[in-house]
């Protein structure tokens, strides 16, 4: 029988890592100023997220070998997944900067914390280096290290790709609505948030059970990618329709010009009227022409339509679910448990 992983047991590894990149950066004899500098940053942006990509991997692994963990897998795993973490909080504090964002899990970016500033582009790399050390410390020996290695560099790079299109067709300057389309829309959500928030930790539980052939990770793929794309029209409804207290961020996507499933959803549908109302009020950075495309998003019922695509796209992914074939040891439950994950979620 697979466990499942809780958030107090995921976390308690946390702090043997941080060591251990800790270790890595005092080897250089780093000053102790800055050692504690990295260990701040380390903590700010690692933890206090819901660590949903994390979990999964030992989530994952208990899957696969249908059966609880021994303490030595289950750190192997959860240690994986924390390099998950570290991605994502080199994502996530980057992409603040990069989308002028305020909150981030309920407390002010990390950029826009007292005497952080731009320092803020360094510690995200910092946070990206910190994935290399630690897989090297715990992975060298693996069989699959090299593959660890090569697939956090390729989702990393799709991931990077992502933003480029999602960043590209949202200019501060030039609102035009003829950039946004579906098909932009499809290629920038499962670049920059479907390979790393959902193939990257079933990708990696395969690796790390000798499982990943080209046949279940091409599966894996075929699933997670579509699920990775439902999440991200999630964050974007969320965006909007979305509590702050729930989410932890206040939304900017209207103001900062973005290529939103709400908006391409808008467009689609919207009389001459309602298109001039975008056209005047989309992409401009003040609260009086936002509120105009929020009433607008009321009047034209996205809530509801969101909800209606919602289903149609859950009964999708759950008919490809059932499609898998396990020959080479795939195990449903493992797509089961990540869908069940985000369902309705408010946050
Ligand atoms: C999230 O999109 C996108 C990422 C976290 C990928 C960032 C990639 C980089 C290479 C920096 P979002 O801006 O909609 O997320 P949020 O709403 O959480 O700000
Ligand atoms: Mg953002
Ligand atoms: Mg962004
Ligand atoms: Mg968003």
């Amino acid at each position: 029988m697979a466990t499942k992983t809780t958030l107090q047991e995921f976390e308690s590894v946390f702090p043997q890592l941080e060591e251990d990149v800790l270790e890595w950066a005092k080897k250089y004899n780093l000053p102790q100023e800055q050692l504690d500098w990295f260990k701040k940053s380390l903590e700010v942006n690692t933890l206090g997220g819901k660590c949903n990509r994390g979990m999964s991997v030992p989530d994952t692994v208990s899957v696969l070998l249908e059966r609880p963990l021994s303490k030595e897998e289950y750190f192997q795993a959860a240690a994986l997944g924390w390099m998950i973490e570290l991605l994502q909080a080199f994502f996530l504090v980057s992409d603040d900067i990069m989308d002028s964002s305020i909150t981030r899990r309920g407390k002010p970016c990390w950029y826009r914390q007292e005497g952080v500033g731009m320092v803020a582009i360094n510690d995200a790399f910092l946070l990206e280096s910190a994935i290399y050390g630690l897989l090297k410390k715990h992975f060298k020996s693996h069989p699959s290290y090299v593959e660890f290695i090569e697939l956090f560099h390729e989702v990393t790079f799709q991931t990077e790709l992502g933003q480029m299109c999602d960043l590209l067709t949202a200019p501060e300057d030039v609102v035009n609505l003829d950039n946004f389309s579906m098909e932009k829309y499809t290629f920038i959500v499962i670049y920059k948030t479907a390979y790393y928030s959902f193939y990257l930790p079933v990708a990696l539980a395969l690796h790390m059970l000798h499982l990943a052939t080209p046949k279940n990770l091409k599966q894996a793929e075929d699933i997670l990618i579509p699920m990775g794309e439902y999440f991200q029209i999630q964050d974007d409804y969320l965006d909007n329709f979305g509590l702050p207290e729930h989410i932890g961020k206040i939304g900017t996507d209207i103001m900062d010009n973005k290529c939103s499933w709400l908006v391409n959803q808008a467009l689609k549908r919207a009389t001459p009227a309602q298109r001039k109302v975008l056209e005047e009020h989309y992409g401009q950075k003040d609260k009086t022409h936002e509120a105009h495309v929020k009433k607008l998003y009321d009047e034209m019922n996205l809530k509801a339509l969101y909800e209606e695509y919602e289903e149609k796209f859950v009964g999708e992914i759950k008919t490809k679910i059932d499609q898998i074939d396990g020959s080479e040891g795939l195990k449903k439950g493992a797509f089961e448990t990540f869908l069940a994950k985000i369902y309705k979620r408010s946050r």
